[in-house]
């Protein structure tokens, strides 16, 4: 296991959508009060014009912090914003091609598994770290592909030193479970958003990943 690329181990995915009526900035500041270490902004029905605003505004927050912010394949926000990171899936941009563009070479790239046949790929090879995308079946996303349980994990533990991002249906009840299975990093989106009280499900999130 090597964490030295992607030395995260609570991984909020926000959107303004995901959070339901409450302001996500201030879902994300709670979020890193309470023990958040990286972020990914994934505006999955937004403009790029108002995606760039968002990303805009939540880099003032993350910067303060100073926790890391990923942008949710959208190269040109990634490019405008100067934000950490880039993540994505099997069917968007390549990180092959994300390591070959001036801008982008430099970023975290993260890059959702699917197939495992993807981890042969050089597509794996060049990316920080893995997604394993969806660990449980999730309300959240509901276009995907395996769900990859528990055993799925493990499998994906021995055949990859690559830190490894667990996504889909995470919560405080199987987050352990989760971590034991092999993953690196617990990234959650309702968990957090959902919760009536961020700050307090980030914290026991993370209080639950330190056991
Ligand atoms: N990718 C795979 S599952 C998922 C994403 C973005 C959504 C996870 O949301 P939740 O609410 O934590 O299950
Ligand atoms: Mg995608």
């Amino acid at each position: 296991m090597s964490l030295n690329s992607f030395p995260y181990q609570l991984y909020l995915v926000i959107s303004e959508a995901d959070c339901a009526g409450k302001n996500f900035l201030q879902v994300a500041e709670k979020a890193i009060l309470g023990g958040v270490d990286v972020i990914q902004l994934r505006e999955k029905n937004s403009s790029t014009d108002s995606f760039l605003a968002k990303a805009q505004q939540l880099i003032e927050l993350t910067d303060k912090y100073s926790v890391p912010l990923i942008i949710n394949d959208n190269i040109e926000v990634a490019e405008k914003v100067n934000t950490a990171g880039i993540h994505v899936g099997n069917s968007d941009a390549s990180p092959v091609y994300l390591r070959q563009q001036p801008l982008l070479h430099h970023k975290i790239i993260g890059y959702s598994i699917e197939y495992l046949s993807q981890l042969k790929n050089e597509q794996t090879a060049v990316s920080d770290y893995l997604g394993i995308s969806p660990v449980f079946r999730t309300d959240t996303k509901t276009d995907t592909i395996t769900e990859w349980g528990l055993e799925g994990i493990k499998t994906i533990r021995l055949l990859t030193e690559k830190p490894l991002v667990a996504i889909g249906h995470i919560h405080l009840g199987n987050a352990k479970e989760v971590m034991n299975a092999g993953a690196d990093c617990l990234a959650v989106v309702s968990a957090i958003c959902s919760a009536p009280d961020p700050q307090k499900a980030a914290y026991q999130l993370k209080n639950e990943i330190l056991k």
